[in-house]
C-alpha cells in the first residue's frame, strides 16, 4: 500500500489559488493516494458550499486521521485549512505547509511558528521548486 496525502487548501476561504492546488495535487500523486482530491476540483461555486456541513467535516476529520502525511497550500488564509493543520499537529502527523511569499497574503504566526525539525516543516516556495520539495520531503517519510 503507498501512503494516503491529506491535502489541505482554501475552500469556503477563497478559490483564488484552485488551478494551483489541482496542479500541487497532481504531482502528490506521484507519492501517494490524495484523499482530498475535491480541494482541487474547479468550478466549485458559492451554491456547492451550501451543504451538509457536520457530513464533510466528518469525512475530512477521518481522512486526517488515516492519513500518513498532511501537505497544505497556505497563501490563501483559510480557517479549515488552519484547523486541519492544528488537528494534524495534535494527532502527530508529519506536516508540510507550502507558502508563496510573493503575493499580497501574509503568513499567520501560527502557522509560520509551528516549524519543529521533526514533524512541523513551514516552506517558502515558487511553483518550479515543487518537484524537488517533494522528492526531498518523500524521501524522509
Ligand atoms: O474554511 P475552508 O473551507 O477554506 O477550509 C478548507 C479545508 O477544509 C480544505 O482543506 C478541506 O479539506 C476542508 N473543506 C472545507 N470545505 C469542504 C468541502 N466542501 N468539501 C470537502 N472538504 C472541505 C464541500 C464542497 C463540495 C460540495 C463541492
Amino acid at each position: 500500500m503507498g501512503r494516503s496525502i491529506y491535502f489541505c487548501g482554501s475552500i469556503q476561504g477563497g478559490r483564488q489559488d484552485a488551478d494551483l492546488y489541482a496542479r500541487i495535487i497532481k504531482l502528490l500523486q506521484g507519492y501517494g493516494e490524495v484523499l482530498t482530491e475535491i480541494v482541487g476540483h474547479a468550478g466549485i461555486e458559492k451554491e456547492d458550499m451550501i451543504c451538509n456541513a457536520q457530513s464533510i467535516y466528518d469525512q475530512d476529520m477521518e481522512w486526517l486521521n488515516i492519513s500518513d502525511v498532511v501537505v497544505a497550500e497556505v497563501t490563501q488564509p483559510s480557517h479549515g485549512v488552519g484547523y486541519e493543520i492544528g488537528r494534524a499537529v495534535a494527532m502527530r502527523k508529519r506536516v508540510l505547509c507550502l507558502y508563496r511569499p510573493f503575493t499580497s497574503k501574509w503568513l499567520s504566526c501560527m502557522i509560520r511558528g509551528a516549524h519543529r525539525e521533526d514533524n512541523v516543516t513551514v516552506l517558502d516556495y515558487k511553483e518550479e521548486d515543487l518537484p524537488e520539495i517533494f522528492n526531498d520531503f518523500f524521501a524522509n517519510i
